[in-house]
């Protein structure tokens, strides 16, 4: 018999799951009952869980095939493309290229043709206080608008980029230069129907440049209002974290932000795997994308680590 147990923790969207352990295989039961959760409460939290990268992909493979981060191929795990490792620890001597990740409102991997279904995100370390993540239900910020602007914002295509990732730049050129060769500007519908749930999310975040059709200088109060709008306090969850939770958010009716509260000199340090998502989007310029993808790639970032002292660097 199934001991699973669902507890709402916010109004907006959050439940933690318990009685049950990720790590072993999932009955059929527990993933039904998962599933219908996650539709419900978006995302899900399960506490006190001991994983490693293996049990973490064993664990999100059951919600489908997993990314294997080619778009952004910087701090995956040194063994397994399917796990992205988030962490301000120093990697081979060097920053880490993924302590800043996540600190302006988006939703994963939007700025690529397939963006992200789900991410699940395990806590390894954490600071002594904050470290946080909020999350803001996209079901809530399409509902509130007014008729007129969703009449306005259905069938609208937004362009999504890259470049606005928050402290891109700060990762050094190298990095900046090859996220921005691997990942040309896409385009994405401003509102997506959840194929599950059959409800239309608000699919616009601080990574959105422009819509089309209009001009960059009429798009950008437009984004700017909903980004506001998306993020009141009111539709949000913010999740403090213990060591050992597994968090797993949807990405087509969710934004989320790494908050970035806390003193930088104590370690933070996640894995993740990221669901490959279930629609495709377009390169808003297909011959000049093509022809960015072919150019040459910045000499470090060209080869992913794969070296045995790199798996150490990770672990230490
Ligand atoms: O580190 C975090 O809190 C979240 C980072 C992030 O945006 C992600 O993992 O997708
Ligand atoms: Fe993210």
């Amino acid at each position: 018999m199934s001991k699973i147990s669902i507890q709402p923790v916010g109004f907006a969207c959050g439940a933690r799951v318990t009685g049950i352990d990720v790590s072993k295989p999932l009955s059929a039961a527990d993933l039904e009952a998962i599933n219908k959760a996650w539709a419900k409460h978006l995302v899900l939290v399960f506490p006190g869980q001991t994983l490693d990268p293996h049990s973490l992909v064993g664990f999100t493979r059951n919600f489908g095939e997993l990314d294997d981060y080619a778009t952004q191929p910087f701090n995956r795990h040194p063994e397994i493309n399917e796990v992205f490792v988030l962490t301000n620890k120093y990697t081979n001597g060097k920053p880490s290229k993924t302590y800043n990740a996540g600190q302006n409102w988006h939703t994963d991997l939007s700025y690529t043709l397939r963006p992200a279904k789900g991410t699940s995100v395990y806590c390894m370390e954490k600071p002594s206080v904050g470290g946080d993540t909020m999350f803001a239900n996209m079901y809530m910020a399409y509902d509130t608008l007014s008729p007129k602007m969703k009449e306005f914002l259905d069938g609208l295509e937004a362009v999504h980029d890259a470049s606005l990732i928050e402290g891109l730049d700060k990762r050094g050129p190298e990095v900046a230069n090859e996220f921005r060769r691997l990942n040309p500007p896409v385009v994405h519908p401003a509102v997506r129907v959840h194929p599950d749930t059959g409800r239309k999310a608000l699919y616009v975040n601080e990574r959105v440049r422009t819509f089309l059709g209009l001009s960059e200088a009429e798009s950008r109060p437009i984004v700017k209002f909903l980004c506001e709008h998306s993020v009141q306090p009111r539709f949000t969850y913010r999740h403090y974290w213990s060591i050992g939770d597994l968090v797993m958010w949807d990405n087509r009716c969710m934004v989320h932000l790494a908050v970035g509260d806390y003193d930088p000199s104590e370690i933070r340090h996640m894995i993740r795997t990221s669901g490959m998502g279930d629609y495709y989007g377009r390169y808003l310029d297909p011959e000049a994308a093509a022809a960015q993808m072919k150019s040459a790639p910045a000499a470090s970032a060209a080869k992913p680590a794969a070296d045995a002292k790199a798996v150490a660097a990770l672990h230490d």
